[in-house]
């Protein structure tokens, strides 16, 4: 990839619409688009373009006797005011295909070059317009599905994080500026560097970087939603329900057990809130060798679970093979214990419900009411009093599914708890790594100064968890890591 080569994309989505934009960017582009462009009667462009100026225009081929491509308008944005602070051209076509494609490669062939994935955007980067957060967020403001992920999106771009962040870096510097000062003067070094303040300090900056990483990873939620697994013995009615849910015929259902085999995910939004609804293939001890795979998969899937719909059968009962699954699902991580998962930092505690399904067979015209009611009788053996709630509904008559739909909606609200407020960031990966072991290095340092070793140790564990912040803050970045960023992108932004 050469920066001094002026790149071409369209910017829009691929397909039919009203405009298509394409985009130049690059200390040629107006040399390569004023071979293309001409005013409307015709004529050649005058040498000076006006900036930032919408201008009517033919988008014309030199090489086809001036062959007229489509009537556009275009804008010139004089570097280093536009997106990549380069020189950038938009030529607004007709939403065509045929003529995007043309235009694209007319301008390949006027000397452009095609732009890789999100290199409009590493331009703007590296030449520091936007920090990798920033540039992180477009993508995810691209992407953004609920109205939730888009205002998580807005803030980062804002320039969230590096804001968030300047007073610790402040605070971790002037930690930093006395620890050295006392190794340069050791004689004084009592004086100077006050211990206890030292780390009642650094406590009070770990305090916040916590309490950061903590809103962060409720704010992903909110942003990537609940992954919500339905799991039971076969031909309870799982791939029923999750058709119900998601209204519409998505999943195969039949009278023979064992009849979904793989995996299958689907997205949905429930008042702007996203959820992946998951069904999977029925647990059960005498399977064949395909249905065993899709077990294996199933169990791979209630691993990333946020909430495991446990299906029953009310008809059937609390059987053995019940028993077994429940016995599984409450096996490792608090799948037992049906809280919320609130105040779990990790990120991944499930929290189980019950579903008694195929309420339409019993012949009682008994129906439980709410929620809270239905966990005491409808709870069996170890659900009695546990908390788990127990929901009776019928997949294909279509009795509570809004009451189930609530609940979920519930758990994510739990999970997002606090990640409402406007200064919430949603944290990537990258950066809860680089905010936990930046922590780790307060840690370290605060011990290290309270077991009253060399000023030095502490001094290394403060010059790491200063580089732990100018990571998260998208200073610091390994080519390997911006790679992986920028390719996540579409071409063309
Ligand atoms: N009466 C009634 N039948 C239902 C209900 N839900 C599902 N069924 C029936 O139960 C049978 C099994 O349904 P599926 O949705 O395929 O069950 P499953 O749990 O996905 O089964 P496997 O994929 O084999 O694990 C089908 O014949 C459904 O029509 C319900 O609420 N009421
Ligand atoms: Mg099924």
């Amino acid at each position: 990839m050469q920066d001094t080569d002026t790149i071409v994309a369209v910017a829009t989505p691929p397909g039919e619409g009203g405009v298509g934009i394409v985009r130049l960017s690059g200390p040629t582009a107006q040399a390569v688009a004023a071979c293309a462009l001409r005013s409307p009667a015709g004529a050649a462009l005058a040498a000076a373009w006006p900036a930032r100026t919408v201008r009517v225009g033919l988008l014309v081929d030199p090489g086809a006797d001036g062959e007229v491509i489509d009537e556009v308008i275009f804008v010139y944005f004089a570097a280093p005011r536009s997106y990549t602070t380069e020189d950038v051209i938009e030529i607004h076509c007709h939403g065509s295909p045929a003529v995007l494609r043309r235009a694209v490669s007319l301008l390949v062939g006027l000397g452009a070059r095609l732009a890789e994935p999100g290199e409009f955007t590493r331009r703007a980067f590296e030449a520091g317009r936007l920090d990798l957060n920033q540039a992180e967020a477009v993508a995810d403001l691209i992407r953004a599905r609920s109205d939730a992920a888009r205002r998580l999106a807005v803030t980062q771009l804002r320039g969230g994080l590096a804001t968030v962040l300047a007073a610790s870096r402040q605070a971790l510097a002037s930690a930093r500026a006395r620890i050295e000062a006392a190794i340069d003067f050791p004689d004084e070094d009592l004086d100077l560097l006050d211990p206890h303040r030292l780390i009642a300090d650094l406590t009070q900056l770990r305090e916040g970087l916590a309490e950061l990483l903590e809103n962060g990873i409720r704010a992903r939620v909110l942003k990537e939603g609940l992954t919500v697994v339905l799991a039971g013995r076969p031909n309870v009615g799982k791939s029923a329900l999750l058709n119900a849910l998601l209204g519409k015929d998505r999943a195969i259902v039949d009278a023979t057990p064992g009849t979904t085999r793989d995996f299958l995910a689907e997205e949905v939004l429930w008042h702007g809130s996203p959820f992946t609804l998951v069904d999977t293939a029925g647990l059960r001890a005498d399977a064949g060798e395909v249905e065993r795979l899709g077990m294996e998969r199933a169990r791979a899937k209630l691993a990333e679970a946020d909430v495991v719909l446990f299906v029953l059968e009310a008809t059937a009962g609390w059987t053995p093979e019940d028993r077994a699954i429940f016995a599984e699902l409450s096996d490792g991580d608090g799948g037992g214990s049906g809280g919320g998962g609130a105040g779990d930092t990790n990120g991944h505690s499930r929290s189980l419900v019950l579903v008694w399904n195929k309420i339409d067979l019993l012949d009682t015209g008994w129906r439980p009411t709410r929620l809270g009611e239905a966990t005491e009788t409808a709870a069996p053996g170890p659900f009695a009093a546990s908390g788990v709630p127990a929901l009776w509904l019928s997949a294909t008559r279509g009795d509570a599914l809004d009451e189930l739909r609530a609940l979920l909606r519930e758990r994510l609200r739990e999970r997002a708890f606090g990640a409402e407020a406007h200064e919430v960031l949603a944290l990537t990966i990258r950066h809860e790594q680089a905010l936990q072991s930046c922590c780790c290095e307060l840690d370290r340092a605060v011990s290290n100064l309270g077991a009253k070793q060399p000023v030095e140790l502490a001094a290394l564990d403060l010059q790491r968890a200063s580089r732990f912040l100018g990571e998260l803050a998208g200073e610091t970045t390994s080519d390997a890591v911006l790679a992986e960023i920028f390719n996540t992108f579409c071409v063309g932004k």
